[in-house]
């Protein structure tokens, strides 16, 4: 898997260097998941699937930014499933993005991620690479990736990132966010899931939430590149993730490669009062 990481870090320094100076447009297309593609996903997407296909132990790629699978070697061990450019709309106003990846062996389904990895462009480049502990890493001046720390979360923190439009809540979700409002959690939402989970990670705790909505009854950010590379990082740095009604997003079955799952991540604290609430056992007055 080495070459595959080596890879991909090739491609993020490549796509940091890419987003300074680049065209903001939108290209006339839209993805499977009816987002309008902006020329940077395209390009993302580009430098990432042109790279990893020469590489002979990578089955096939999945991206965001592709409709269909990318079958490249059939008897290759490892399927890379991407969003190349995550929160790609927000680069225009100049707020950190970043590109997700999870590693699965031999077929998509959770319990086949073996290994998943970030990359947030903002100030600087950082990455959070997990095999068995996620890791901190960050670009140096000789443009290596430096490790700096093992990320672990906290039985319960201080952040609530509220994902989705409060008018599309349902009266569950309102009170769940409302409570912890009331415990003194401070609102922390860039609108770039990247952004907003790295945040929750390296201050050691708190809720990230992107719940089912009037607008999207299966939320709005996908399973198999968004939701699950974030998932495992988090539980492996002993935080939770739940659907709302699961009690690991790793419970979920998958039935495309482009489908979405209501989600949150968080610290253990977090997690149970989420469960609580969407299970009926508690409400805004308890
Ligand atoms: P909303 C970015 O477009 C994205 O896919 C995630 O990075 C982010 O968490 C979410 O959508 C934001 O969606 O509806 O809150 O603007």
């Amino acid at each position: 898997m080495d070459n595959i990481l080596n890879a991909i870090k090739e491609c993020a320094k490549e796509i940091s260097q890419m987003l300074k100076y680049c065209d903001f447009g939108y290209s006339n297309t839209i993805n499977k998941t009816g987002d309008t593609q902006l020329k940077l996903d395209v390009l993302s997407d580009e430098i990432i699937s042109k790279k990893l296909s020469k590489l002979d132990n990578i089955k096939a790629l999945i991206s965001e930014e592709k409709d269909e699978i990318l079958n490249l070697n059939e008897n290759a061990k490892f399927i890379v499933a991407y969003d190349p450019l995550d929160g790609s709309s927000l680069v225009d106003v100049n707020f950190s993005v970043g590109s997700i990846f999870g590693i699965y062996d031999s077929k998509i389904s959770p319990k086949n991620l073996v290994a998943s990895l970030y990359f947030v462009y903002g100030p600087r480049l950082e990455m959070v690479f997990c095999l068995d502990k996620p890791y901190l890493f960050r670009l140096d001046e000789n443009s290596e990736f430096i490790k700096i720390k093992e990320l672990k979360l906290t039985q319960k923190g201080k952040i609530n990132a509220t994902g989705g439009s409060q008018w599309e809540w349902s009266d569950t979700h309102k009170s769940l966010i409302q409570n912890l409002f009331n415990e003194k959690y401070r609102l922390r939402y860039s609108g770039a899931m990247v952004a907003d989970l790295h945040q929750i990670l390296l201050k050691g705790g708190g809720l990230f939430s992107y719940p089912s909505t009037t607008n999207a009854p299966n939320g709005k950010l996908r399973v198999v590149f968004e939701i699950l590379p974030f998932a495992y990082i988090f539980e492996k740095a002993g935080g939770f993730t739940s659907d709302g009604f699961l009690d690991t997003l790793f419970n979920l079955e998958i039935s495309s490669i482009h489908q979405t799952s209501p989600c949150f991540f968080g610290s253990k604290f977090e997690i149970q009062k989420v469960r609580k609430f969407y299970l009926g056992e508690i409400n805004e007055s308890n």
